[in-house]
């Protein structure tokens, strides 16, 4: 039987230091998992990796995933709208020692409320690492009433890496059910909204980072 690919966009959204890009980066295998110093990240930056052999009604499917590991930092909401367009699916990241459930509102109003996401393409990672296990706070945090019903789970990459992998290919299948079959150009089309935004507001993406790089092979 054929195998389809089919492409996904997922925003990774949350308050800085939450570990949006130590996540991206695992997620897609990527080289550098987990840096030495925290780098904030520059408005956006997109990890692109194909999930292998997901199965949905007993059919393989191969997807595309990209990955938009988006900046905690406000001064880049002037991009928000770019961002948000074509939006499959959200991961809210969040470390449940530095941030509460009121916190992830902005995002949770942003994004998931003005892209019109449903429930079941939203997820929360309660991220934390193996120094900073605090398990009190994981059981202790609460969503706001506004996002009771989203699934809210621990994450930690260092002891329960593929436990997180699991989970996050279960949320791919929920995504992707509901896009299957719908062929999308709306990459190129945020992407090219992106770079006009880019210049207008002076967003520094170095040609030499996988920001600029996926940007290229979108347009
Ligand atoms: N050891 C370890 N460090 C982590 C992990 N996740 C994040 N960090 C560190 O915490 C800091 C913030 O993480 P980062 O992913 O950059 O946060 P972001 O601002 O949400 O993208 C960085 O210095 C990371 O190295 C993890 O799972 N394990
Ligand atoms: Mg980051």
């Amino acid at each position: 039987m054929p195998q389809k690919s089919l492409k996904t966009k997922i925003l990774i959204l949350g308050p800085v230091k939450g570990g949006k890009t130590a996540i991206s980066n695992y997620l897609a295998d990527s080289a550098e998992v987990i840096g030495k110093d925290y780098r904030p990240t520059q408005g956006v930056r997109i990890v692109e990796f194909e999930s292998n052999e997901l199965e949905l009604d007993g059919e393989r499917v191969d997807a595309e995933v990209e990955l938009w590991d988006c900046s905690g930092d406000r001064k880049f909401e002037s991009c928000w709208p770019a961002i948000r367009h074509g939006t499959n699916g959200a991961i809210l990241v969040v470390n449940p020692e530095q941030a509460t459930g009121e916190q992830l509102l902005l995002w949770y109003n942003e994004f998931v409320q003005k892209i019109g996401l449903r429930q079941e393409h939203v997820l929360v990672l309660l991220h934390h690492t193996s120094e900073q296990t605090n398990d009190s706070a994981i059981a202790d945090f609460k969503l706001p009433s506004q996002m009771q019903g989203i699934v809210c789970i621990p994450s930690n990459i260092d002891r329960e890496g593929e436990a997180l992998r699991l989970e996050f290919n279960n949320f791919l299948c929920n995504v992707i059910t509901d896009t299957k079959g719908r062929e999308t150009d709306c990459a190129k089309r945020t992407a090219l909204l992106l770079l006009n935004k880019t210049e207008q507001n002076s967003i520094q993406t170095p040609k030499t980072s996988p920001v600029y790089e996926s940007f290229m092979n979108v347009l």
